[in-house]
């Protein structure tokens, strides 16, 4: 079901000394074991201890059993930051099962786009009583595949066809077959399903195996330097590879430390975390960065307790770098990663320009990029090209998609990232926007950000997007949206940009005032939909 890995691979990377050929379960109940009476995972209504914890997936497991889920068998989750995410999490890998996760804000047609494209048997599921719930649920009573659905909460209505059950069990049911199941997975096959984040067409399948995994959470806890006195925010979905494993929920607990799982969508109730745990680390997107320094500088919080903030998911603007490092006091890292493997970050002893003007270097030695133009040729040093990457964690293949494989990697297994790069000459990376975000008006090429970064200049304007849209005349022409929070008119945008005098070629062709930016599942400006909000 998986394009197989290459033999040479293979070997490569059973001849790391940092790798490790054990199971996600193996890994996990190890340090079950060694950490046994600490508190292991928290939310607003539980708090477990890794033994509670290792309790809980075998029970869990032992239920799933039951359901007939077995061994290779994926299964789409849809949880929200609660501990029973990693419970189901843990549990399916437990027994061989692959789960499949999708994130809390991907719409319907998504959802049941993921189920399709992964041949899902089972559902794991938050209800609500919304009416998107609704559909999905109608929608899973007639698939003929899958088999069974879970949900946390059960809907009043019963379904015609498919076996609806509660995510818990009511009883503990017997642990011998989990046993035999689990003895069967092999560290090199696929441990878990995690989405591309495009917001175009389906999400693609990024198949992780549970080697690939461990080394990825480990080589980032390393540049985290975590130990067992972290406590952990995590802000961002725990579906997502940031949160989950970059040092994210799984690095803390293969270090002994205790991870709070918090809600994104709500600031207040992220800050109350932070103050009432103490927290000491956390992951986010620049968005939600931003909101942390503004509430540092209401006064909200002052975040005594924050060491390290992890920045990443999309480009922060060296000005917002400079304010997290200023405001929250604390060491900040900026991550450039992606759910396919390669990450990037900002080392200790990066000096403060390395730090707020890139996304650092590589997480492992054993990582190769490569920058490259339009023909795939190498750039002269420091030009800027488009990223490709290989290594130990970066995947070779999507799952069930041969015409994205052939697309997206060179022949000689590149991963073609779709992202514009440079090295500087310090060695550091540095993200210039995606290769087709980059704006080419009348020939002339050039990032959005070089726009938007100088709207902040004013006083008025803190948040923009420039898009490019389609045009009979010119090819491309360019939409600025800005947010408009303080009575903005856009003969008052198109003064700020003269006044920062911004070259005549980048000065927008229509500018338009928004209440606020969409946004995709986990944070990031949602650039497509502003291209589809343009065209209505
Ligand atoms: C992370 O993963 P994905 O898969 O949701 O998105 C990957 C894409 C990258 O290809 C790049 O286009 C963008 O998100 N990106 C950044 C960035 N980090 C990611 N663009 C500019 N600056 C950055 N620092 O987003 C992800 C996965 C693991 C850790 C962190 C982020």
């Amino acid at each position: 079901m998986y394009p197989p890995i290459p033999s040479n691979l293979l070997k490569q990377r059973a001849e790391l000394s940092n790798w490790k050929r054990k199971t996600i379960s193996e890994w996990l109940f190890e340090f079950c074991g060694l950490y046994g009476s600490r508190i292991a995972l928290q939310d607003e209504a539980h708090s477990f201890t890794y033994t509670q914890l290792a309790e809980k997936i075998d029970a869990r497991a032992a239920y799933f059993v039951s359901l007939g889920i077995s061994k290779n068998d994926r299964v789409t989750m849809r949880l929200r930051n609660r501990v029973d995410f990693f419970v189901c999490f843990f549990a399916l890998m437990r027994i061989g099962a692959i789960p499949v996760l999708a994130l809390p804000a991907h719409s319907i047609n998504e959802v049941i786009g993921v189920i399709q494209d992964s041949a899902s048997v089972a559902y794991i599921g938050h209800y609500t009583d919304e009416p998107h719930e609704e559909l999905i649920l109608n929608w899973l009573d007639k698939s003929e595949h899958v088999k069974n659905i879970l949900l946390d909460v059960l809907p009043a209505k019963q379904l015609m066809s498919t076996s609806l059950h509660p995510l818990a069990p009511a009883n503990n049911q017997s642990l011998s077959e989990i046993e035999l199941l689990s003895k069967n997975s092999e560290p090199e096959e696929v441990a878990f399903i995690l989405l591309s984040g495009g917001t175009t067409g389906r999400s693609k399948l990024i198949p992780r195996t549970h080697s690939d995994y461990i080394y990825n959470v480990e080589m980032m806890s390393a540049h985290s330097y975590l130990d067992g006195s972290v406590r952990y925010l995590a802000a961002l979905p725990v579906a997502h590879n940031f949160a989950l494993g970059c040092p994210g929920v799984l690095g803390v607990l293969a270090n002994g430390g205790t991870a709070y799982l918090g809600d994104a969508n709500n600031i207040l109730s992220l800050i109350t975390i932070v103050d009432t745990y103490s927290i000491t680390h956390t992951a986010l997107v620049p968005s939600l960065a931003d909101m942390f320094v503004e509430s540092k500088k209401l006064g909200v919080s002052e975040f005594p307790s924050l060491k390290q903030i992890q920045v990443g998911g999309a480009y922060f603007a060296p000005d917002k770098a400079k304010s997290v490092i200023d405001e929250l006091k604390c060491e900040l890292q900026q991550v450039f990663g992606m759910s396919e493997g390669l990450l990037c970050c900002s080392k200790r002893g990066d000096s403060l320009d390395q730090i707020i003007h890139s996304q650092g270097s590589p997480a492992s030695s054993e990582d190769r990029i490569r920058i490259v133009s339009s023909d795939l040729e190498d750039v002269a040093a420091g030009e800027v090209g488009e990223l490709l990457a290989k290594g130990p964690y970066t995947i070779h293949g999507y799952l069930f998609n041969e015409q994205a494989n052939q697309k997206d990697f060179t022949t000689d297994g590149w991963f073609i990232t779709g992202d514009l790069a440079r090295r500087r000459a310090d060695g550091n990376i540095q993200i210039m926007g995606r290769v087709k975000e980059q704006i080419n008006r009348f020939g002339e090429k050039f990032s959005p950000t070089d726009v938007e970064d100088l709207l902040r200049k004013g006083n008025k304007i803190i948040q923009s997007c420039l898009i490019a849209v389609p045009c009979s005349e010119q090819g491309e022409k360019t939409v600025l949206f800005v947010v408009n929070q303080s009575d903005l008119s856009e003969s008052d945008v198109r003064k700020q940009l003269l006044e920062h005098n911004l070259s005549n070629y980048k000065l927008p062709d229509e500018i338009k005032l928004i209440s606020q930016l969409p946004l995709t599942p986990i944070g990031k400006t949602d650039k497509h939909q502003l291209i589809k909000l343009y065209e209505v």
